[in-house]
């Protein structure tokens, strides 16, 4: 038998597959009632900027006509893939008016992970084929360069707007804003939305989001990410929280009840897109949104706007634990929960944590881009440290062993593999990839997480998933994914390295950082191997954004382990390295 969501929570609601996920948000008939009454959508935590949903919905309607005539972008015609919109920017309030105006269009937003450096953004824009990129002004160097390559002219690239404290002064050098947009689309006649010609079912096909993420192995990749597949893991979400807000209700004797979440995980990536946006504004809640993390400055908005839902991983968490001192001189009394995800999250960190601020639920949550997010998670009247919780409504779980072989009792490590409506229809051009990672089973099509989980019930008396290792080739350095299939392509063309294999080693600060273990090239061997070190490291650092860096160092090695068909047996490595940390 598969594992599925515990008694307490409530059945799935259907899942509407024949719209966007902008109809979704904004319309009524869709169950979509409180973003009009809600806190404003996004609050720009450091100058207070905000608009109304009233005034984001506007907004929206008047960017996409707006881009529509910029761009030549049609509601009523062609696929989404025509019309590829990238935003390589820092998180901004007007980060979703832009993916629900390309949404209006029948368009997709690539999201770009702003840490990213040129070589890293021009990969994204060649693979997914963008038309036109958003970008803020801090990160306009590094567009222009990568748009050159591509060739995005000038006149495609288009900024977001931030407040003056975080562009460091600097001036735009005439390229349009968004705000423009949106100023000169309320002249402009307006459309139907593209998804009004839909039909059954074609929001489950149709691509609304293109995130990077490589997967079980190899490079990155593009994960479609369909509408319904947004839809369903925000409605997904609000379910499983349903008891917890209706006990909130009652403790506060309200009838509605809306709150603050922050939103400073970068809105590029699937926990800040979908876990701390789409399903924070369904429930009717503020998001307080910050583009940088400024520990200080992070505290001074908990205390200002009342933030009652932090959203963190556990780096993050371990800075909030390490600097008591700091953390004193801030009024954090607003905050009811702090939400863990991305990452493992050791359970004398929750505990250090609590001690600290013992009133809040110390909470985590397990993902992936490919489930579009949240595949189970822990909830306030529920709470074992360590796990990830309990099945999301609408998910069917199997572990399974090397061998395929399904595992049902409790404890005994496997695979995990889940079914959901919220699992995403694939990567984007890799028939290889998508036949390893999505797979059919009896009852259906699975996606193999790559995930060595065990299943167990929690002291409460409700099945839990606990994540006990990593079986795929992904290293996961601050929340951020570093592919090592990436990172050895790149140092293979190095002069001095023969071969090499690059694994993630535990880090407290980061959780893990990538090693490079180096077979040296014969001519290389006069040079010092501490020179040579040195020079292999810096050619990560001068290619490859900073989270990519061999911060767990170089080591050189005769021969790379590797299985009669050629595999790098990194599992081996890792194991050995573990085996070496112990001593
Ligand atoms: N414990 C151990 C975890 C955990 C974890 C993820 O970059 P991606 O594709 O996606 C993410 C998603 C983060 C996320 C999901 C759901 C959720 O509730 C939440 O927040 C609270 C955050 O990072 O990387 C996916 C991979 O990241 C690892 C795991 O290896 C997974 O396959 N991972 N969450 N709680 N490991």
């Amino acid at each position: 038998m598969p594992f599925t969501a515990p008694s307490w929570v409530p059945e799935l609601p259907p899942i509407p597959d024949s719209i966007s996920v902008e109809t979704f948000m904004f319309d009524e008939s869709y169950g979509r009632t409180a973003l009009s009454k809600s806190k404003a959508p996004f609050t720009d935590g450091a100058s207070g900027k905000t608009y109304s949903a009233l005034e984001v919905k506007k907004r929206v309607d008047h960017l996409s006509r707006a881009l529509s005539k910029e761009l030549g972008f049609k509601p009523d015609s062609g696929s989404e893939w025509d019309k590829v919109v990238a935003c390589f920017s820092l998180n901004t309030i007007d980060y979703l008016t832009l993916a629900w105006a390309v949404h209006r269009l029948g368009g997709l937003l690539t999201c770009v992970n702003a840490a990213y450096n040129a070589d890293e953004l021009e990969y994204q824009l060649k693979d997914s084929g963008a038309k036109a990129i958003f970008t803020c002004l801090p990160l306009l160097q590094t567009t222009m360069t990568a748009s050159k390559k591509v060739g995005i002219n000038k006149d495609k690239v288009f900024l977001m707007d931030m407040d003056k404290s975080f562009t460091g002064g600097a001036k735009n050098p005439g390229h349009k804003t968004l705000d423009e947009f949106v100023q000169a689309g309320a002249g402009l006649p307006s459309f139907e939305p593209a998804d009004k010609k839909w039909g059954p079912g074609e929001g489950t096909t149709r691509i609304a989001f293109l995130c990077y993420s490589s997967g079980t192995s190899g490079l990155p990749k593009g994960v479609m990410i369909a509408h319904s597949n947004v839809i369903a893991n925000t409605i997904q979400i609000c379910n499983h929280e349903s008891q917890d807000r209706a006990d909130m209700k009652k403790k506060l004797g309200v009838s509605e009840y809306t709150e603050y979440a922050l939103g400073l995980l970068p809105l590029s990536h699937i926990y800040g897109l979908v876990v701390v946006s789409h399903s924070r504004l369904y429930r009717g809640d503020g998001v307080i949104v910050l583009p940088k993390y400024d520990f200080k400055q992070l505290l001074q908005v908990i205390q200002d706007f009342k933030i009652v839902m932090l959203y963190l991983v556990p780096p993050m968490i371990i800075h909030l634990t390490k600097s008591r001192e700091i953390v004193k001189q801030y009024d954090l009394s607003s905050v009811r929960a702090c939400f863990t995800g991305a990452a493992p999250l050791g359970k004398e960190t929750a505990e250090d944590l609590l001690s600290i601020f013992p009133t809040w639920a110390v909470r985590q949550g397990y993902g992936l881009t490919e489930t579009c997010t949240v595949v189970c998670m822990t909830m306030t009247h529920d709470i074992w440290f360590g796990s990830s919780g309990s099945l999301l409504a609408g998910y069917t779980a199997r572990v399974i062993d090397p061998d395929g072989k399904e595992i049902t009792e409790y404890n005994v490590p496997g695979e995990l593999c889940v079914k959901s409506p919220s699992v995403v229809p694939g990567y984007l051009r890799n028939q290889k990839a998508n036949d390893e990672t999505f797979v059919q089973f009896d009852d259906g099509r699975y996606m193999k997480t790559g995930d060595e989980v065990i299943v167990a019930k929690s002291p409460q008396g409700y099945e839990h998933i606990t994540i006990t290792d990593r079986i795929k080739e992904l290293i996961k350095t601050k929340g951020h994914q570093v592919a090592p299939a990436e990172l050895e392509a790149h140092l293979l063309t190095h002069p001095a390295v023969n071969d090499v294999v690059v694994i993630g080693v535990p880090s407290e600060r980061e959780g893990e950082v990538p090693k490079a273990f180096v077979v040296k090239a014969p001519g290389s061997i006069e040079e010092s191997d501490a020179l040579l070190r040195r020079d292999i490291m810096k050619y990560v650092e001068k290619h490859k954004t900073d989270y990519k860096r061999l911060r767990g160092g170089v080591e050189f090695i005769d021969v790379v382990p590797k299985s009669p068909s050629g595999k790098i047996l990194r599992r081996l490595m890792r194991d050995k390295e573990r085996e070496k940390m112990k001593k």
